[in-house]
């Protein structure tokens, strides 16, 4: 492919050739260990980045607690203008880490695109939000006195990002902690360690254009030894964590041994309902983006489809269709709808489940592969494959982050395809297929979805950043994002303000001195 140049692309954001070993944003860690990135599309090597040493966390964690002294004194509004300049910067830069977060992730380029849009939304959206952080005010009991509570900053947020949404998932948890006056470390997936290095160098040049200190946006890099520098340290009061459900247990542990708060988003499980009055069309839109997309390697990837049983092989026959019309191949190539997994690992995973579902019963309807041949060579392309499964086989109760989609059958009401929907361990996203206003209406209802995320007539995938990201038991409980998900971002203050010559106690107590 021409229209892409892998060496203007890194340039464009300040990354420094291969070999040469990339600085870790602003502070330079040169000749430590280093972290090599290959690209899934092609099994390049792009770059490497340094590893951060405890040495390193110590010198990031004093410049963090350092600048928080500072950051948090700026006027909140003042602060939502610099998260405006740095979403103008993004504007800027949208091409070139749209195109890395292609290269070194794999998805494709409209949704490499896609995600760096995702960040200036939010930016957008924190800009606003700058200017209400609300808190409320309330009437005392006692005569002359004043209660309110203040929304204050919390201090240093520690941020663990997922392979999947390299640079997003930054965005969307940086923009809020720094509008609410906190400052940030940020440990990005060990497997996209460039895309990390490219929003670092991004948002150093607008504080330093500001004159602020750098040390409000910190990276640090490595795997999870790298990550328990963060979840161990009790100068950290929260702990914002997005990936397995496998890693988010530890975190949380670690977090709450030392009564730290976490914000934690994790596994999916996601379904999509279709019932009788499911309108076909549409159904086959949302579901094939939320199977296909991002390779299925989206938390909110759609993993299960519950069909009506009166409509289950129309629906499987239209899917199974238009799983032919699926290009898949470099994700640059804008004419390909899916790109590469992540590594080998993920390959080995895809081939497992498949095998695995054969081995619990399933009937597989879209056979499932490894790519080979040159324009393969990195080995992580794999055909979108579909199952015909049960709701209880141990590989569908399991999220695998591939292209593998479950056909699952319900008969009767409404109610037994929510059951089968709420019976997995997961619960992030879901939605229902149907024109029927009361299977609807049930589904969003006390009794029906038990996800964080429940749609209508949309897939599971795609969310919007104005809502609160996140989903119940496996999936963590934490919220990212719109709403108001910042408040988990400050420390709420209760005030009580005596405006009088007398001390009257609260609730009638008498104490007379
Ligand atoms: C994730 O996969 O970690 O709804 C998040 C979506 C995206 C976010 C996915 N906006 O698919």
């Amino acid at each position: 492919f021409t229209h892409f140049d892998i060496d203007k692309t890194l340039k464009s954001l300040g990354l420094k050739d291969i070999n040469e070993g990339t600085s870790t944003g602003s502070h330079n860690f040169s000749g430590k260990e280093l972290l090599e990135s290959y690209s899934p599309v092609d099994g390049q090597l792009i770059g490497k980045v340094a590893i951060t040493t405890q040495e390193d966390y110590d010198k990031v964690m004093n410049a963090a607690s350092k600048a928080f002294k500072t950051w948090r004194t700026v006027p909140a509004p003042k602060r939502g203008d610099i998260i405006r300049q740095l979403g103008d910067k993004l504007r800027e830069k949208k091409e070139a880490l749209g195109t890395l977060v292609s290269y070194e992730m794999g998805k494709s380029l409209q949704e490499g695109l896609g995600e760096v849009q995702e960040m200036i939304d939010i930016c957008d959206f924190a800009v606003g939000l700058s200017r209400q952080l609300h808190g409320f005010t309330m009437h005392s009991e006692r005569p002359g006195h004043r209660m309110y509570e203040q929304y204050h900053p919390l201090g240093v947020v520690g941020i663990i990002s997922a392979f999947n949404f390299p640079v997003a998932v930054w965005a969307w948890n940086t923009a809020l902690a720094w509008v609410c006056g906190d400052v940030c470390i940020w440990k990005p997936s060990e497997k996209t360690p460039l895309c990390g290095v490219a929003c670092q160098n991004i948002v150093t040049e607008v504080l330093s254009n500001n004159n602020l200190p750098e040390g409000i946006s910190n990276l640090i890099n490595g795997d999870y030894k790298v990550g328990e520098f963060i979840t161990k340290d009790n100068r950290i009061p929260l702990i914002s964590a997005t990936g397995s459900t496998r890693m988010g247990k530890i975190v949380a542990q670690e977090v709450a041994a030392r009564l730290g708060k976490s914000l934690l988003e994790l596994g999916g499980n996601n379904a999509i309902i279709v019932t009788p009055d499911a309108d076909i069309k549409m159904t086959v839109v949302g579901a094939v983006f939320g199977a296909v997309g991002t390779a299925g390697q989206r938390c909110t990837s759609t993993r299960r489809l519950i069909i009506h049983e009166d409509i289950y092989e129309k629906v499987k026959a239209a899917i199974v269709d238009a799983y032919k019309q699926l290009r898949i191949g470099n994700p640059l190539d804008e004419t390909n709808h899916v790109g590469p997994l992540i590594d080998k690992d993920a390959v080995k995973m895809y081939q497992n489940a498949l095998k695995q579902v054969v081995e619990e019963g399933g009937n597989i309807v879209v056979e499932g592969g490894v790519f080979s041949g040159e324009s393969y060579k990195s080995g992580c392309y794999v055909k979108p494959a579909i199952a015909e499964a049960k709701p209880a086989f141990k590989i569908v109760q399991h999220e695998t982050f591939a292209p593998i989609l479950y056909l699952l059958k319900y008969s009767g009401s409404v109610d037994n395809a929510i059951d089968i929907q709420n019976n997995v361990a997961q619960g992030l996203s879901s939605a229902i297929m149907t024109n029927n206003l009361r299977e609807a209406e049930l589904f969003l209802s006390v009794q029906g979805s038990d996800c964080g995320i429940a749609n209508v007539n949309i897939g599971t995938s795609g969310a919007e950043i104005g809502g609160a990201f996140g989903g119940e038991k496996d999936t963590g409980g934490g919220r990212e994002s719109g709403s108001d998900a910042w408040k988990v971002y400050m420390r709420r203050q209760t005030n009580t303000i005596n405006y009088t010559t007398e001390v009257p106690l609260a609730q009638g107590i008498k104490f007379d001195l």
